[in-house]
């Protein structure tokens, strides 16, 4: 339990309360502490006692202690069972909170789904007080794609599934190796279904473990060679297609079905200039008909004069050109920092050293630690007093010697007037300057591309965070014309960041190829809130192996020297 799940539990208490039809200056008390916890700038494990905060009372440093006890709320517990199981989901829809899904429940016995479709249909919710007939069609509207299974999940919500049932794999008998293949291998940043080869000298085995794993709803195939089911995942359900496979078939089997189409076929055409075939239990000489098999998928591209292809890489066939020409310089991207991550100072959920610390464990020589800026009221941004203590405090951090280098830095919002949070004689004693839009995000085309210049073509600005604001399967983005981004990105010397969460990989992949063509450096970093997410960065490098990035394009590759080098430019 950290800082920020403290905080969610105690907003989720107070929406619970909300629902229940509780005593609003209760439910006031738990928002005013949740609040209270964000502006104060220790860390949970700091807090010794709870109510030496003002905005804390007894009652919520009850909750406070218990979640740093036990790691769980009995409060919160409680109320959810006194709540119906299908209410609580109806919280994620568009336009209704706790106030609202409350009414519903108290005063219409709304229960889920089901019984606020029905109400609504029948014209009982434009009658509740603060409801109206547009409000009804809204939600009836919004009802009918609520909870409808996308074609394609979004990859964030795929993977803590999908590292889950790895863990469980890796616990089978007989199992001699297996691994991801298809889209999930390759990291797009959506997937139809997830498929996995495991090597095996006894598929029944490994077939019966396979249809007693945890949560299947349904059995498409139970085969030798192939187990296909639908899992359970959240609300929707998830195939996997598992391909059972010989040890010696294994590397083809994994290449195969690792794809993509595109990627097999110009395999395939290789092969056949070489008078062979490919498939998935190995290579066949056609004039003789033997069946050449391979120890890995190296060993597979040797074989064809390739260098290793990333999975990542393997999309429309280029890819087999740029390994060609760049060796494979393009899969080893090595990372010497991050420079995007947030502390106790705004809205993250560990402290300064403590990200530190746990940068330097990752192998990192340095950081930036980049804060929210003042605009960002509800993240604590710093007021421009506070980010000058900080950078005071990390200038002495960096004379302790600890093995590591704190670049001082900010992430400052870009305001909706296309004025920046800071004045330029702040931002130039700054190392590390992140520009970010945060707010009016639905502004014309015009309006932001005014922001984003004003931020770009400043001469402090180093970084342009999440460039476009999207979130994979959830939210488009806000109107950026980004080839002109990108032209004048390289025009002023700025960076552009590749976003490594999973929800963002933001810029994706067409535009990082745009950018690295054309000169400007891109950052890929964490934008980590708490420890556990500095490992994001995993999925930003996979993402840049998608784009074929060479490392020198990549700011984080560069050693601390060539950085600040880079940072006294001036554009
Ligand atoms: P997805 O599931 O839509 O997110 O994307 P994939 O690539 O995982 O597609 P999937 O699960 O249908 O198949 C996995 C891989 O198996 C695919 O990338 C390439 C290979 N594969 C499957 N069917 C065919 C096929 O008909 N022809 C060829 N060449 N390869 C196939
Ligand atoms: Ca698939
Ligand atoms: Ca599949
Ligand atoms: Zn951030």
């Amino acid at each position: 339990m950290d800082k920020k799940q403290a905080i969610q539990v105690l907003e989720t208490i107070a929406t619970y309360m909300e629902i229940k039809g509780e005593n609003p200056f209760k439910i006031a008390a738990y928002r005013r502490a949740a609040q209270a916890l964000e502006q104060d700038g220790h860390t949970l494990a700091e807090i010794d006692d709870p109510t030496a905060i003002t905005g804390i009372g007894q009652a919520t440093a009850d909750v406070i202690q218990e979640l740093k006890e036990t790691g769980a709320s009995s409060l919160l517990n409680e109320l959810a069972q006194q709540l119906p199981a299908g209410l609580l989901p109806l919280l994620t829809i568009p336009g209704l909170g706790g106030k609202k899904v409350g009414k519903l429940y108290r005063e219409l016995g709304i229960t889920d789904a089901e019984s606020l479709l029905q109400a609504a249909k029948a014209g009982q919710i434009r009658a509740l007080a603060g409801f109206g007939k547009k409000s009804e069609d809204n939600m009836i509207e919004a009802l009918a794609v609520w909870n409808v299974r996308p074609e394609r999940l979004p990859v964030a919500d795929v993977l803590p599934f999908s590292e889950q049932l790895e863990q469980q794999i890796a616990g089978f008998d007989d199992v001699i190796r297996f691994s991801r293949a298809g889209s999930l291998r390759r990291m797009r940043e959506t997937v139809k279904d997830l498929d996995y080869i495991i090597a095996t000298d006894n598929p029944p085995s490994v077939k019966d473990q396979i249809l007693q794993l945890e949560g299947i709803a349904n059995i498409i195939a139970k085969g030798n060679g192939k187990v296909s089911v639908e899992l359970d995942l959240e609300e929707h359900t998830i195939s996997v297609d598992f391909r059972l496979v010989p040890d010696e078939a294994f590397a083809t089997a994994l290449h195969h079905f690792t794809g993509s189409k595109d990627h097999n076929v110009r395999m395939r055409q290789l092969a056949k200039k070489r008078g062979e075939k490919i498939n998935e239990y190995g290579i066949e000489t056609v004039e003789t008909g033997a069946i050449q098999t391979f120890p890995d998928e190296r060993a597979f591209f040797a074989h064809f004069g390739l260098p290793y292809i990333s999975p990542e890489a393997r999309e429309d066939g280029s890819e087999l050109e740029r390994y060609r020409e760049t060796a494979e310089e393009v899969s080893f991207i090595d990372a010497k920092a991050d420079l995007h991550m947030h502390t106790t100072w705004s809205d993250g959920a560990h402290s300064l050293e403590e990200m530190a610390e746990a940068a330097k464990k990752r192998g990192y020589t340095h950081i930036a630690i980049t804060d929210h800026s003042r605009f960002l009221k509800v993240a604590n941004g710093l007021s421009i007093e506070r980010l000058k203590q900080q950078h005071e405090y990390i200038r002495e951090y960096n004379q302790q010697n600890n093995g590591i280098t704190i670049l001082t830095g900010i992430e400052m919002d870009i305001l909706p007037n296309g004025e920046l949070d800071y004045p330029d004689e702040l931002l130039s004693e700054i190392d590390f300057v992140i520009a970010s839009i945060h707010s009016a995000f639905s502004q014309s085309e015009e309006k932001l591309m005014e922001r984003l210049q004003a931020a770009i073509f400043n001469p402090h600005v180093d970084l342009v965070a999440h460039p476009t604001g999207r979130l994979i399967g959830k939210r488009k983005g806000y109107a950026v014309d980004v080839p002109t981004l990108i032209q004048w990105a390289s025009e002023a010397g700025c960076a552009l960041e590749l976003n490594a969460s999973p929800r963002r990989l933001d810029l994706e992949v067409p535009w990082l190829k745009l950018a690295a063509e054309t000169g400007v450096p891109i950052a890929i970093n964490s934008d980590a809130h708490r420890i556990g997410t500095l490992a994001n960065v995993e999925y930003g490098y996979a993402h840049a192996r998608k784009a074929m990035l060479l490392p020198d394009q990549v700011l984080n590759t560069w050693p601390l020297e060539k950085l600040q080098q880079w940072l006294k430019r001036k554009h």
